[in-house]
């Protein structure tokens, strides 16, 4: 007997953007409507590959960016054979960032598009991905950044910049992040709900 697949949704964003929140949210919504969905985000902190990346971010160590950039989509390597396993089961993978964070957070620091996409030939590709937009104003007027590396105002902008260059119109959906919690979590959920449909049948698919 076949199982319809789960779909692979993407939640991305600058930092700040509500994503973590709005990610299980969705799964929480999911799972109520009777679904089968998992939380996953990177960097997967828990994997030894994680643990430097961590403590790169924490800064309590330097890598320069080639390597860092190296590091981040190991450690999406790491995990994929796990995430096509539960894909066929048929478990929707609700993801908090992925490959574009990837590719915007070291283009924001000068490292050339093609370069920082290349690592991430033959990851799974996303059915969804749901961009969370914040105007430059509400990203700076959100609550103050911490301490981790990147977390600051200019930087930001960068990234944001960078995240724009990779919109695809044939798998992302800009989201206005600027409404309260529960609204965007159901604007979330109606577009989870038409791709899970959609995609039940077809095959996975390969970045980039
Ligand atoms: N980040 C995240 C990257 O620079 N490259 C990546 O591939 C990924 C997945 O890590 N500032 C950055 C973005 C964030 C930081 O992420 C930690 P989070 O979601 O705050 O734990």
């Amino acid at each position: 007997m076949s199982t319809t697949r789960g779909a692979l949704i993407v939640l991305e964003g600058v930092d700040r953007s509500g994503k973590t929140t709005q990610c299980k949210n969705l799964v929480e919504w999911l799972s109520k409507s009777g679904k089968k969905a998992k939380y996953i985000n990177f960097p997967d902190r828990s994997t030894d590959c994680g643990s430097l990346i961590d403590k790169f971010l924490t800064n309590n160590q330097e890598f320069n960016d080639e390597t860092i950039h190296l590091l981040f989509s190991l450690n999406r390597w790491e995990s994929k054979s796990k995430m096509e396993k539960l894909l066929k089961e048929g478990i929707t993978l609700v993801v908090d960032r992925y490959s574009y964070s990837g590719v915007a957070y070291s283009a924001a620091k000068g490292l050339s598009y093609d370069w920082c996409k290349n690592p991430e030939v033959g990851l799974l590709k996303p059915d969804l991905v749901l961009y969370l937009t914040l105007t430059c104003e509400a990203m700076l007027s959100r609550k103050g950044f911490g301490n981790e590396r990147y977390e600051n105002k200019e930087f930001q902008k960068k990234v944001r910049e960078c995240f724009e260059k990779l919109y695809d119109s044939s798998y992302w959906q800009n989201v206005d992040a600027n409404r309260s919690e529960m609204d965007l979590t159901q604007v979330l959920a109606k577009y989870a709900d038409e791709t899970i449909l959609s995609m039940s049948n077809k095959p996975l698919k390969l970045l980039w």
